[in-house]
């Protein structure tokens, strides 16, 4: 797909294969059906076309064919859903609304730092890795305490938060798959490995 193409009146999402963020985006667009051409992009060789329609330079970008591109992977979540959300991913439910929206917050604020610390300890050497591990790992015990109650994060089935936040608990697992492996997070690793299996989380995760 050539992204200088003018003409294009689809949507066109810059991407990144294993970009979580990028992740959380194509599974919304995919879920929802909605038509979207996907652009890999390469993060050391950005191209001009998606810098010139977002030139804060961070995948996904959703460039649309008509108005402001969406430069934030939660925005394109609610894009897609809001026009088309077969599985109910969105709950109707405000008191619901509240939870997911506190879960992705803690996700994409605490537990990202502690992510990013913990899979390049080697630049953060105030600490050890496992000293970032164990930050991390009390966010994962609160997740794995709700997933035990009801499956999953805000219910008895998959909704925007488990969508939004296990490409981010998948990272923190390849860190180091023995540690996950062993660890008591019993719940959560299920969920997890449910979700990885999934045949939506692998469409989109295609070369
Ligand atoms: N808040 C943004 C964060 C996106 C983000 O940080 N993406 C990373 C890749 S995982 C990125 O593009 N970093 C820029 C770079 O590596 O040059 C979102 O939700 O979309």
């Amino acid at each position: 797909m050539n992204c200088y193409r003018y003409t294009n009146l689809k949507p066109i999402l810059f991407t990144f294969r294993r970009c979580p963020y990028a992740i959380r985006a194509r599974l919304a667009i995919k879920v929802s059906g909605v038509d979207v051409d996907m652009f890999e992009v390469s993060l050391r060789n950005k191209p001009q076309a998606m810098l010139d329609c977002s030139p804060k330079g961070t995948v996904p970008v959703l460039k649309l064919p008509h108005g402001a591109p969406l430069e934030q992977s939660l925005d394109i979540m609610h894009w897609a859903l809001r026009q088309h959300d077969p599985e109910q991913w969105l709950s109707p439910d405000p008191a619901v609304q509240q939870q997911v929206q506190e879960l992705i917050q803690q996700n994409d604020g605490p537990f990202k730092g502690h992510l990013d610390r913990y899979k390049y300890a080697e630049r953060f050497p105030e600490h050890p890795a496992s000293y970032y591990r164990a930050q991390g790992a009390a966010v994962l015990a609160q997740l794995d305490a709700r997933i035990a109650l009801h499956g999953f994060l805000c219910g008895e089935k998959p909704g925007l938060a488990d969508m939004a936040i296990f490409p981010f608990v998948r990272q923190f697992a390849h860190v180091d798959k023995e540690w996950f492996h062993a660890s008591e997070y019993k719940s959560l690793r299920a969920w997890l490995d449910l979700l990885l299996e999934s045949s939506l989380f692998n469409s989109v995760m295609q070369k």
